[in-house]
Protein backbone atom coordinates (compact mmCIF):
# COMPACT_ATOMS: atom_id res chain seq x y z
CA UNK A 1 0.00 0.00 0.00
CA UNK A 2 1.14 3.34 -0.80
CA UNK A 3 1.98 6.03 2.18
CA UNK A 4 -0.44 8.53 2.02
CA UNK A 5 -0.45 12.34 3.29
CA UNK A 6 -3.36 11.60 6.09
CA UNK A 7 -1.03 8.35 7.61
CA UNK A 8 -0.20 8.50 10.91
CA UNK A 9 3.91 9.08 11.44
CA UNK A 10 6.34 8.00 14.23
CA UNK A 11 8.53 11.35 15.04
CA UNK A 12 11.02 9.71 16.96
CA UNK A 13 8.32 8.80 19.55
CA UNK A 14 6.07 11.39 19.07
CA UNK A 15 2.77 9.87 17.43
CA UNK A 16 1.37 11.89 14.34
CA UNK A 17 -1.87 11.97 13.26
CA UNK A 18 -0.58 12.94 9.90
CA UNK A 19 2.15 13.76 7.57
CA UNK A 20 0.83 17.53 7.75
CA UNK A 21 2.81 19.76 9.69
CA UNK A 22 1.85 23.67 9.73
CA UNK A 23 5.19 25.28 9.15
CA UNK A 24 6.82 27.92 10.80
CA UNK A 25 5.21 31.55 11.00
CA UNK A 26 5.97 34.92 12.08
CA UNK A 27 2.91 36.69 13.40
CA UNK A 28 4.10 39.51 15.63
CA UNK A 29 1.21 39.22 17.70
CA UNK A 30 3.09 38.48 20.79
CA UNK A 31 3.49 41.98 23.35
CA UNK A 32 6.56 41.99 25.37
CA UNK A 33 8.13 38.70 23.88
CA UNK A 34 5.26 36.67 25.73
CA UNK A 35 2.50 34.59 24.31
CA UNK A 36 -1.09 35.34 24.77
CA UNK A 37 -4.14 33.64 25.33
CA UNK A 38 -5.08 34.83 21.32
CA UNK A 39 -2.11 32.98 20.73
CA UNK A 40 -3.07 30.17 21.82
CA UNK A 41 -6.33 29.96 20.48
CA UNK A 42 -4.78 30.64 17.02
CA UNK A 43 -2.79 27.33 17.72
CA UNK A 44 -5.28 25.11 19.01
CA UNK A 45 -7.39 26.30 16.49
CA UNK A 46 -4.89 24.49 14.16
CA UNK A 47 -4.07 21.52 16.27
CA UNK A 48 -5.18 18.81 13.66
CA UNK A 49 -2.05 19.17 11.73
CA UNK A 50 0.37 15.93 12.47
CA UNK A 51 2.75 19.11 14.14
CA UNK A 52 2.53 22.19 14.20
CA UNK A 53 5.94 24.15 14.37
CA UNK A 54 5.75 27.54 16.25
CA UNK A 55 6.69 30.67 14.82
CA UNK A 56 10.31 31.70 15.19
CA UNK A 57 10.63 32.06 18.89
CA UNK A 58 13.84 34.19 20.28
CA UNK A 59 16.59 32.36 22.40
CA UNK A 60 17.33 35.83 23.99
CA UNK A 61 16.87 39.69 24.22
CA UNK A 62 20.02 39.95 21.41
CA UNK A 63 17.97 37.36 19.40
CA UNK A 64 15.53 39.87 19.14
CA UNK A 65 14.62 41.12 15.40
CA UNK A 66 11.31 42.02 14.99
CA UNK A 67 8.50 43.78 16.98
CA UNK A 68 6.39 41.17 19.20
CA UNK A 69 7.74 38.23 18.39
CA UNK A 70 7.61 35.63 21.14
CA UNK A 71 10.48 34.53 23.64
CA UNK A 72 11.68 31.67 25.35
CA UNK A 73 13.72 33.63 28.16
CA UNK A 74 11.47 34.58 31.03
CA UNK A 75 9.24 33.23 33.46
CA UNK A 76 6.42 34.96 31.80
CA UNK A 77 7.00 33.73 27.80
CA UNK A 78 7.53 29.91 29.59
CA UNK A 79 3.71 30.41 31.36
CA UNK A 80 2.21 31.76 28.30
CA UNK A 81 3.83 29.20 25.99
CA UNK A 82 2.24 26.99 28.70
CA UNK A 83 -0.97 27.78 27.79
CA UNK A 84 -0.59 27.36 24.27
CA UNK A 85 1.16 23.25 24.50
CA UNK A 86 -1.82 22.72 27.09
CA UNK A 87 -4.70 23.63 24.37
CA UNK A 88 -2.94 22.20 21.44
CA UNK A 89 -2.14 18.78 23.66
CA UNK A 90 -5.92 18.98 25.12
CA UNK A 91 -6.96 19.24 21.19
CA UNK A 92 -5.14 16.13 20.52
CA UNK A 93 -2.27 18.01 18.79
CA UNK A 94 1.87 18.07 18.88
CA UNK A 95 3.67 21.58 18.73
CA UNK A 96 7.36 22.04 18.66
CA UNK A 97 9.11 25.29 19.26
CA UNK A 98 11.37 26.86 16.53
CA UNK A 99 14.59 28.05 18.07
CA UNK A 100 15.80 31.57 16.42
CA UNK A 101 18.40 34.08 16.89
CA UNK A 102 18.17 36.57 14.39
CA UNK A 103 21.69 37.52 14.37
CA UNK A 104 22.06 40.91 11.81
CA UNK A 105 18.69 40.71 10.90
CA UNK A 106 17.85 43.05 13.84
CA UNK A 107 17.01 47.02 14.60
CA UNK A 108 19.00 48.68 17.19
CA UNK A 109 15.62 49.59 19.04
CA UNK A 110 15.04 46.11 19.62
CA UNK A 111 18.31 45.42 20.69
CA UNK A 112 19.15 45.29 24.77
CA UNK A 113 20.40 49.15 25.24
CA UNK A 114 20.13 49.90 21.47
CA UNK A 115 23.25 48.27 20.48
CA UNK A 116 24.32 46.89 17.04
CA UNK A 117 22.64 43.60 16.18
CA UNK A 118 25.04 40.84 16.08
CA UNK A 119 26.45 38.64 12.89
CA UNK A 120 29.39 36.85 11.84
CA UNK A 121 30.74 39.67 10.26
CA UNK A 122 29.84 43.46 10.14
CA UNK A 123 28.13 43.62 7.01
CA UNK A 124 24.48 45.20 7.07
CA UNK A 125 21.98 42.82 5.26
CA UNK A 126 20.27 44.95 2.48
CA UNK A 127 16.69 43.45 4.08
CA UNK A 128 14.10 44.82 6.22
CA UNK A 129 12.59 44.07 9.32
CA UNK A 130 8.99 44.74 11.19
CA UNK A 131 9.09 47.46 13.52
CA UNK A 132 5.84 48.85 15.64
CA UNK A 133 5.47 52.49 16.69
CA UNK A 134 4.60 52.63 20.49
CA UNK A 135 2.51 55.42 20.17
CA UNK A 136 -0.23 54.63 17.81
CA UNK A 137 0.17 50.83 17.48
CA UNK A 138 0.66 50.82 13.36
CA UNK A 139 3.98 48.48 12.07
CA UNK A 140 5.90 48.88 9.60
CA UNK A 141 9.46 47.41 7.41
CA UNK A 142 12.75 49.36 7.94
CA UNK A 143 16.09 48.60 6.79
CA UNK A 144 18.17 46.19 9.37
CA UNK A 145 20.89 48.18 11.26
CA UNK A 146 24.34 47.34 10.59
CA UNK A 147 25.74 44.26 12.51
CA UNK A 148 28.50 44.18 14.87
CA UNK A 149 30.81 41.52 14.21
CA UNK A 150 31.10 38.67 17.18
CA UNK A 151 34.15 37.92 19.15
CA UNK A 152 35.18 34.25 18.96
CA UNK A 153 35.01 34.40 22.85
CA UNK A 154 31.03 35.60 22.91
CA UNK A 155 29.95 32.63 20.91
CA UNK A 156 29.61 29.96 23.83
CA UNK A 157 27.64 32.41 25.31
CA UNK A 158 25.29 32.20 22.55
CA UNK A 159 25.25 28.67 22.44
CA UNK A 160 24.36 28.66 25.75
CA UNK A 161 21.55 30.60 25.15
CA UNK A 162 20.31 28.08 22.39
CA UNK A 163 20.74 25.26 25.36
CA UNK A 164 18.99 27.14 28.24
CA UNK A 165 15.91 28.14 26.06
CA UNK A 166 15.80 23.39 24.54
CA UNK A 167 15.66 23.07 28.54
CA UNK A 168 12.56 26.31 28.71
CA UNK A 169 10.51 24.68 25.75
CA UNK A 170 10.42 21.26 27.39
CA UNK A 171 9.51 22.62 30.38
CA UNK A 172 6.56 24.54 28.42
CA UNK A 173 5.53 21.38 27.68
CA UNK A 174 6.64 21.31 23.85
CA UNK A 175 7.06 18.35 22.32
CA UNK A 176 10.54 18.74 20.85
CA UNK A 177 12.57 22.20 19.03
CA UNK A 178 13.38 23.11 15.83
CA UNK A 179 16.67 24.98 15.25
CA UNK A 180 16.11 27.63 12.65
CA UNK A 181 19.35 27.73 10.74
CA UNK A 182 17.44 28.96 7.50
CA UNK A 183 16.38 31.87 6.05
CA UNK A 184 18.91 34.25 6.60
CA UNK A 185 19.51 34.79 10.27
CA UNK A 186 22.54 34.09 12.64
CA UNK A 187 23.22 30.10 11.80
CA UNK A 188 22.85 30.61 7.91
CA UNK A 189 24.95 33.78 8.40
CA UNK A 190 28.06 31.34 9.71
CA UNK A 191 27.24 29.37 6.76
CA UNK A 192 26.90 31.52 4.00
CA UNK A 193 30.18 33.11 2.17
CA UNK A 194 28.59 36.66 1.64
CA UNK A 195 27.38 36.61 5.25
CA UNK A 196 30.45 35.12 6.71
CA UNK A 197 34.20 36.74 6.04
CA UNK A 198 35.85 35.75 9.25
CA UNK A 199 39.34 34.49 9.29
CA UNK A 200 39.06 32.27 12.77
CA UNK A 201 37.90 28.77 12.93
CA UNK A 202 34.44 29.88 12.14
CA UNK A 203 35.03 30.88 8.82
CA UNK A 204 36.85 30.51 5.30
CA UNK A 205 36.40 26.81 4.61
CA UNK A 206 32.97 24.84 4.64
CA UNK A 207 33.52 23.41 7.93
CA UNK A 208 34.73 26.33 9.62
CA UNK A 209 31.16 28.14 8.41
CA UNK A 210 29.49 25.03 9.66
CA UNK A 211 31.19 24.42 13.29
CA UNK A 212 28.83 27.18 14.72
CA UNK A 213 25.69 25.10 13.92
CA UNK A 214 27.59 21.63 14.83
CA UNK A 215 28.07 23.67 18.35
CA UNK A 216 24.54 24.62 18.59
CA UNK A 217 22.62 21.28 17.42
CA UNK A 218 25.52 19.55 20.38
CA UNK A 219 24.23 21.32 23.03
CA UNK A 220 20.83 21.65 22.22
CA UNK A 221 20.94 17.63 21.80
CA UNK A 222 22.78 17.22 24.82
CA UNK A 223 20.06 18.98 26.93
CA UNK A 224 16.95 17.73 25.95
CA UNK A 225 17.98 14.11 23.65
CA UNK A 226 18.42 14.15 19.93
CA UNK A 227 14.74 12.71 19.75
CA UNK A 228 13.29 16.11 20.35
CA UNK A 229 15.01 18.20 17.99
CA UNK A 230 14.90 18.72 14.43
CA UNK A 231 16.26 21.43 12.23
CA UNK A 232 15.77 24.17 9.10
CA UNK A 233 17.48 24.16 6.57
CA UNK A 234 17.18 26.81 3.14
CA UNK A 235 20.32 25.62 0.95
CA UNK A 236 19.36 28.17 -1.45
CA UNK A 237 17.38 30.62 -0.23
CA UNK A 238 18.66 34.55 -0.80
CA UNK A 239 16.25 35.69 2.13
CA UNK A 240 17.71 38.69 4.15
CA UNK A 241 20.29 38.87 1.54
CA UNK A 242 22.61 35.42 2.05
CA UNK A 243 24.53 34.21 -0.91
CA UNK A 244 26.90 31.27 -1.14
CA UNK A 245 27.81 30.45 -4.92
CA UNK A 246 28.26 26.77 -4.05
CA UNK A 247 25.33 25.24 -2.21
CA UNK A 248 25.67 21.87 -3.02
CA UNK A 249 29.02 20.56 -1.26
CA UNK A 250 28.08 23.41 1.84
CA UNK A 251 24.91 22.04 2.54
CA UNK A 252 25.46 18.05 2.18
CA UNK A 253 28.59 18.53 4.64
CA UNK A 254 26.03 19.82 7.06
CA UNK A 255 23.65 17.11 6.35
CA UNK A 256 26.07 14.13 6.81
CA UNK A 257 27.47 16.18 9.89
CA UNK A 258 24.03 16.15 10.92
CA UNK A 259 23.62 12.35 10.51
CA UNK A 260 25.96 11.62 13.45
CA UNK A 261 22.77 13.12 15.36
CA UNK A 262 19.81 11.17 15.69
CA UNK A 263 17.63 14.04 15.53
CA UNK A 264 13.80 13.80 14.38
CA UNK A 265 13.85 15.79 11.97
CA UNK A 266 15.13 17.65 8.81
CA UNK A 267 13.05 20.65 7.30
CA UNK A 268 14.23 21.83 4.06
CA UNK A 269 12.69 24.63 2.68
CA UNK A 270 13.12 24.38 -1.44
CA UNK A 271 13.82 27.58 -3.62
CA UNK A 272 13.15 30.98 -2.53
CA UNK A 273 11.45 30.40 0.74
CA UNK A 274 7.63 32.03 0.22
CA UNK A 275 8.84 32.29 -3.48
CA UNK A 276 10.04 30.31 -6.58
CA UNK A 277 10.73 26.65 -5.99
CA UNK A 278 13.11 26.46 -8.93
CA UNK A 279 15.46 28.91 -7.49
CA UNK A 280 19.03 29.13 -7.30
CA UNK A 281 22.29 30.26 -6.52
CA UNK A 282 25.99 29.08 -8.29
CA UNK A 283 25.50 28.23 -11.51
CA UNK A 284 23.89 24.66 -11.31
CA UNK A 285 19.98 23.84 -9.91
CA UNK A 286 20.26 22.38 -6.27
CA UNK A 287 20.10 19.07 -6.38
CA UNK A 288 17.61 17.97 -3.52
CA UNK A 289 17.64 14.57 -4.01
CA UNK A 290 21.55 13.91 -3.80
CA UNK A 291 20.96 16.07 -0.94
CA UNK A 292 18.75 13.42 1.01
CA UNK A 293 20.77 11.04 -0.53
CA UNK A 294 24.00 12.24 0.84
CA UNK A 295 21.88 12.28 4.62
CA UNK A 296 20.69 8.46 4.18
CA UNK A 297 24.78 7.27 3.24
CA UNK A 298 25.58 8.83 5.84
CA UNK A 299 23.50 7.27 8.10
CA UNK A 300 20.86 9.82 8.82
CA UNK A 301 17.30 8.31 10.05
CA UNK A 302 15.72 11.43 10.68
CA UNK A 303 12.32 12.30 8.78
CA UNK A 304 12.80 14.04 5.85
CA UNK A 305 10.36 17.19 5.62
CA UNK A 306 9.82 19.42 2.41
CA UNK A 307 8.55 22.87 2.15
CA UNK A 308 7.76 25.68 0.54
CA UNK A 309 4.95 26.40 -2.30
CA UNK A 310 3.48 22.34 -2.04
CA UNK A 311 -0.40 22.50 -3.50
CA UNK A 312 -2.29 19.29 -2.65
CA UNK A 313 -1.51 17.44 -5.39
CA UNK A 314 2.48 17.95 -5.18
CA UNK A 315 2.06 17.12 -0.96
CA UNK A 316 0.59 14.15 -1.80
CA UNK A 317 2.84 12.81 -4.99
CA UNK A 318 5.96 13.88 -2.78
CA UNK A 319 4.87 11.63 0.12
CA UNK A 320 3.52 8.47 -2.18
CA UNK A 321 6.39 8.84 -3.99
CA UNK A 322 8.74 8.60 -1.13
CA UNK A 323 10.58 11.81 -1.50
CA UNK A 324 8.92 13.44 1.76
CA UNK A 325 8.19 11.73 4.94
CA UNK A 326 6.57 14.79 5.86
CA UNK A 327 5.17 18.14 4.43
CA UNK A 328 4.95 21.76 5.64
CA UNK A 329 2.67 24.17 4.61
CA UNK A 330 2.85 27.81 5.76
CA UNK A 331 0.99 30.36 3.66
CA UNK A 332 -2.32 27.74 3.53
CA UNK A 333 -2.49 27.30 7.54
CA UNK A 334 -2.92 31.00 7.62
CA UNK A 335 -6.07 30.90 6.01
CA UNK A 336 -7.01 27.40 6.60
CA UNK A 337 -7.32 26.09 10.08
CA UNK A 338 -8.57 22.89 9.36
CA UNK A 339 -6.18 22.05 6.31
CA UNK A 340 -5.80 18.78 7.19
CA UNK A 341 -9.59 18.06 7.01
CA UNK A 342 -10.05 20.29 3.47
CA UNK A 343 -7.57 18.43 2.04
CA UNK A 344 -9.01 15.11 3.01
CA UNK A 345 -12.24 16.00 1.50
CA UNK A 346 -10.62 17.87 -1.31
CA UNK A 347 -12.46 21.31 -0.37
CA UNK A 348 -12.16 24.67 -1.83
CA UNK A 349 -8.92 26.32 0.15
CA UNK A 350 -9.30 30.03 1.70
CA UNK A 351 -6.74 32.49 0.37
CA UNK A 352 -4.56 34.64 3.63
CA UNK A 353 -5.02 38.10 3.29
CA UNK A 354 -1.01 39.67 3.37
CA UNK A 355 -2.42 42.68 5.29
CA UNK A 356 -3.29 40.80 8.33
CA UNK A 357 0.09 38.10 8.54
CA UNK A 358 2.16 40.71 10.91
CA UNK A 359 1.29 42.10 13.62
CA UNK A 360 -2.84 43.34 14.56
CA UNK A 361 -5.25 41.25 16.26
CA UNK A 362 -7.72 38.84 15.87
CA UNK A 363 -8.43 39.66 12.64
CA UNK A 364 -7.01 37.49 9.99
CA UNK A 365 -5.36 35.48 12.96
CA UNK A 366 -7.99 33.85 14.47
CA UNK A 367 -10.80 35.27 12.52
CA UNK A 368 -10.86 32.42 9.57
CA UNK A 369 -13.65 29.98 9.49
CA UNK A 370 -13.74 26.38 9.67
CA UNK A 371 -15.52 24.23 6.83
CA UNK A 372 -19.15 23.74 8.00
CA UNK A 373 -19.79 20.95 9.63
CA UNK A 374 -23.70 19.14 9.19
CA UNK A 375 -24.24 20.01 12.87
CA UNK A 376 -24.23 23.83 12.27
C1 LIG B 1 8.65 36.59 7.63
C2 LIG B 1 8.69 37.74 8.41
C3 LIG B 1 9.48 37.75 9.52
C4 LIG B 1 10.25 36.66 9.87
C5 LIG B 1 11.64 33.47 8.44
C6 LIG B 1 11.19 34.01 10.73
O1 LIG B 1 11.66 33.82 7.26
C7 LIG B 1 11.02 34.34 9.45
C8 LIG B 1 10.21 35.51 9.08
C9 LIG B 1 9.41 35.49 7.97
O2 LIG B 1 12.14 32.40 8.78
Amino acid sequence: MTTSLFDSFDLSGVQLANRIVMAPLTRNRSPGAIPQPINATYYAQRASAGLIITEGTAISPQAQGYANVPGLYTQAALDGWRTVTDAVHAAGGKIVVQLWHVGRVSHQSLQPNNQPPVAPSAIQAQSKTYLINADDGHGGFVPTSLPRALASNELPGIVEDYRCAARAAIEAGFDGVEIHAANGYLIDQFLRSNSNQRNDKYGGSIKNRARFLFEVVEAITDEIGAARTGIRLSPVTPANDVFDPEPQPLFEYVVAGLAKFALSYIHIIEGATGGARDHQQGNTPFNYAALKQTYRHAGGKAAWMLNNGYDPALAKQAVESGLADLISFGRLFISNPDLVERLRQNAPLAEPDSNTFYGGNERGYTDYPFLNTKND
